[in-house]
């Protein structure tokens, strides 16, 4: 059998002549004026590459005046494997009605690339050519899909894509692409709720005037529930109620006309929503269950001093115009119905504010007087007994 050169691989690129023409493959048809012609061929090994094809075609090709001349040749046999090793085949030119009008004998081998390598000699005669038949076309296929992608939030509800490839394999040679979306999209719940940040409502009407007599204040609200924070979202910034002054367009009665069984009338104080009265000094003394008993008869109590406004308030009041001197008041305030347990006169228990200038020991029935010295007022138990001035409190109510 003939072979190339003498122990060298026809399949090494080094070894072999590419055939890459355009015209020289079957598919190419010519009106008969195209004459090439391998009568120049002289025994080497080539390969069919490119536009040419891919190898020579096993059948007779469709007419004459095909690959660029007027007798196509192709080779009458199946192509060998791999094992087969170098094989002979015939070569025929095909003319007129006879597919294999001439003939030469050619070898052939497969290579591990994946190609075939031919040994041709010159053509019997010309203008005959060595045909190339294209490659079979491939159709594109999908890949697998990949993995999901993560998800497009991290609260509530996103989306996630996964992808594929027309890879598997890829289209060749004019076979068709893949069908379908190389991407799919899908919802992904991240399972954790997002969050909201609070929104404060439409603000409340107004209320009513604080006061049913001149200047007072009336208020209103919103809330932070429009919507409610949620989630760890923000709460609502800013107050959640605002106020205004409000003018009842009535004048307030004097506290002198609202108790007129009490002189002087000068010593009246209003403060807030109650009115404050202070018997005179030197000829309004009494004791503690007197004062008591005049100050209700008059519709109040003693004086009931539950927290520091009320009790700057009387300092103030009685501060005029009494000069340096010390001086004391009775208050509503005792321990005469269990001992060490001071109560008010209006029956609250003394609470949490409470200005005792000292917790030493009392005795029996103490009864309570606002005292002033020269730095400071502040409350001294003291026998009910004593006659001293007092501090009436009365409700400032002008609808009474
Ligand atoms: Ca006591």
């Amino acid at each position: 059998m003939g072979t190339g050169v003498t122990g060298q691989d026809p399949c090494m690129p080094s070894n072999y002549i590419e055939l890459n023409e355009p015209w020289r493959n079957v598919q190419q048809t010519n009106d008969g004026t195209q004459n090439m012609c391998d009568n120049g061929f002289a025994g080497e090994w080539y390969r069919f590459t490119g536009a040419a094809g891919e190898a020579m075609p096993t059948q007779a090709p469709p007419s004459v005046h095909r690959c660029g001349t007027d007798a196509p040749m192709w080779m009458n046999g199946q192509h060998p494997t791999l094992a087969d090793g170098e094989v002979s085949r015939q070569a025929c030119a095909f003319w007129g009605s006879n597919t294999c009008r001439w003939d030469t004998t050619i070898q052939v081998r497969a290579c591990s690339g994946g190609y075939f390598v031919y040994k041709l000699p010159a053509t019997p005669v010309c203008s005959l050519v060595y045909c190339g038949a294209g490659a079979m076309s491939v159709d594109g296929g999908w890949s697998d899909w990949g993995s999901w992608s993560a998800c497009s939030v991290t609260c509530g509800v996103g989306e996630q894509t996964r992808d594929r490839t027309c890879t598997n394999p890829a289209p060749a040679n004019g076979g068709a692409d893949c069908d379908g979306l190389a991407q799919e999209t899908q919802a992904c719940d991240t399972g954790v709720s997002c969050a909201v940040d609070g929104g404060w409502s439409d603000w409340g009407p107004w209320s009513d005037c604080s006061v049913t007599c001149g200047v007072g204040e009336q208020t209103r609200d919103r809330t932070c529930t429009n919507p409610a924070p949620a989630h760890g979202g923000a709460d609502c910034d800013g107050p959640d109620q605002e106020s205004q002054d409000c003018d009842t367009g009535v004048s307030c009665p004097d506290c002198s006309d609202l108790y007129p069984g009490l002189s002087p009338a000068r010593t009246f104080r209003r403060y807030q929503d109650h009115c404050f009265w202070a018997s005179a000094r030197i000829n309004g003394r009494l004791d503690y269950r007197a004062a008591r008993q005049e100050c209700e008869s008059n519709g109040g109590t003693l004086a009931l001093i539950k927290d520091p406004g009320v009790q700057e308030f009387i300092n103030n009041h009685l501060k005029n115009g009494r000069g340096k001197r010390p001086w004391k008041y009775w208050i509503g305030l005792d321990d005469m119905n269990t001992e060490g347990e001071f109560m008010w006169n209006d029956g609250t228990p003394l609470g949490s504010y409470r200005n005792f200038r000292s917790d030493s020991a009392h005795v029996d029935m103490d009864c309570v007087v606002l005292r002033r010295t020269r730095r400071q007022s502040h409350w001294d138990p003291m026998d009910c007994g004593v006659s001293l001035p007092f501090i009436c409190q009365f409700d400032y109510n002008v609808n009474q």
